[in-house]
């Protein structure tokens, strides 16, 4: 009958009707709490400078290691010669080492590819005193520092360079500007294979993030790390651009550690090869402390919400959760402004509204049917067809503000062949009151 095929079709037309606000109403709820945006930068790791007995701190084999603690091979993180040691670091509050013109195992260690006593083939670190770093080089007992200028205690982001040639020289890069320079000494610093040592667990070892030895009164590093690429080769002579993502992999980079892991204790090695693996050791308290969101790099990953059929079950929209996960929360005392201004002005396209209501013609009003005011407003379900993440690398590092005209004073004092400050803690180690 018409009439009745009529009161069908405004039945139907007002069903879908209702359907389609409520699908929309679902659809804007789910778009807002949905969470669209993430960043994403991998992880980076957290030390705390506080730790002793092995702990708080990455240790790398250069080798593989007897039980007497002798070298019976080499990895390629084991460099001899000419190499760049690169990453980002980022300090917190604990790093108040004073100044070290004894030697760089006085400050609050970084990098400790320490030799207890005389160097041998050659030893080395690097370490924050006076809020700069400071680099050791030995060869047997031929031991120099030098000393940067830059603060680096900044708690921002800052990229390191340091940059051994053949011919001894040393060159430290404080984002990508020459912080300071040494006429270091000529000659191979590897760990030497099936060298005996009275520190089996600690001298063949490159070990980050603390004093290695545990010499009483040693300090320790405090803060972050990211992105360590080790290379055989000098990157840099000169200024340069610091990078601003990630450290590609070539056939000079001997090491390269991401930190990306996120979880657990193992330090894996992205060069080419993979061998020389780390280890975490936690502080007490376990692994998971040591894992940190805060990088340098910032990937924003753009969804669309394509899944809006998601109901949402709590009818008052909790959404205090906020989407991008926080530095760590320890940090927080460190009020740190954004290095980066145009980092919050990145425009983030919204979620294509390609959910927007398709008005549906209305029907033919057939015979006595009762003609329709109105268009019938029906959602059309989203495309479901889930959109490849876009990655935008946002550096998070300042720019370079040294002038080359002030870097003349990064010549360490004690940049003397007959130094005598050779990691002969007895003699020079610095005493805490
Ligand atoms: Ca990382
Ligand atoms: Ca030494």
């Amino acid at each position: 009958m018409p009439s009745h095929n009529g009161y069908n079709l405004y039945q139907h037309t007002a069903l879908l009707a209702l359907v389609g606000l409520l699908v929309m109403a679902l659809f804007f709820r789910s778009t807002r709490y949905a969470a669209p945006l993430q960043a994403q930068g991998g992880s980076s790791l957290r030390f705390y400078g506080s730790d002793t007995n092995d702990r708080d701190r990455v240790k790398i084999p250069l080798g593989q290691i007897d039980s007497a603690g002798r070298l019976i091979t080499s990895h390629p993180v084991n460099v001899g010669d000419a190499f760049t040691l690169e990453f980002w670091m980022k300090t917190a509050l604990g790093n108040t080492a004073p100044p070290c013109p004894t030697g760089w195992y006085t400050g609050n260690i970084i990098i400790d590819r320490d030799v207890f006593g005389a160097g041998d083939y050659g030893d080395y670190g690097v370490a924050i005193c006076n809020q700069r770093l400071v680099v050791g080089i030995s060869v047997g007992s031929d031991d120099r520092l030098l000393i940067g200028n830059t603060v680096v205690t900044d708690g921002l982001w800052h990229h390191i360079a340091i940059v051994r040639a053949n011919d001894g020289k040393v060159r430290l890069f404080v984002d990508g500007q020459l912080d300071g320079t040494l006429n270091g000494p000529v000659g191979r610093i590897d760990y030497r294979q099936n060298r005996s040592t009275s520190y089996p667990t600690s001298d063949p070892y490159l070990v980050l993030g603390a004093e290695k030895h545990d010499f009483p009164g040693s300090r320790y590093y405090d803060g972050w790390i990211d992105d360590m690429r080790i290379s055989r080769i000098a990157r840099y002579t000169s200024p340069f651009i610091h990078p601003t993502v990630p450290h590609a992999v070539d056939d000079d980079t001997v090491a390269l550690y991401r930190f990306d892991e996120g979880s657990g204790v193992v330090i894996g090695d992205s060069a080419t090869g993979g061998l020389s693996v780390g280890e975490l050791k936690p502080r007490t308290g376990g692994a998971a402390q040591h894992w940190s969101n805060d990088t340098p790099f910032t990937t924003v990953v753009i969804t669309t919400a394509t899944h809006t059929a998601t109901p949402v079950p709590s009818p008052t929209p909790t959404h205090t959760a906020t989407p991008v996960p926080s530095p760590t929360p320890t940090h927080t005392a460190t009020p740190v402004p954004s290095p980066t201004p145009t980092h919050t002005a990145t425009p983030v396209p919204s979620p294509t509204p390609t959910h927007t209501a398709t008005p549906v013609p209305s029907p033919t009003p057939t015979g006595t049917a009762k003609p329709m005011s109105s268009p019938t407003i029906v959602s059309v379900p989203p495309t479901t067809t889930p959109t490849l993440p876009i990655r935008i690398y946002i550096p998070l590092i300042l720019q370079p503000r040294l002038a080359p005209s002030t870097l003349q004073s990064g010549v360490a004092p004690y940049d003397q062949p007959n130094h005598q400050s050779n990691r002969s803690h007895q003699s020079c180690y610095y005493q805490p009151t």
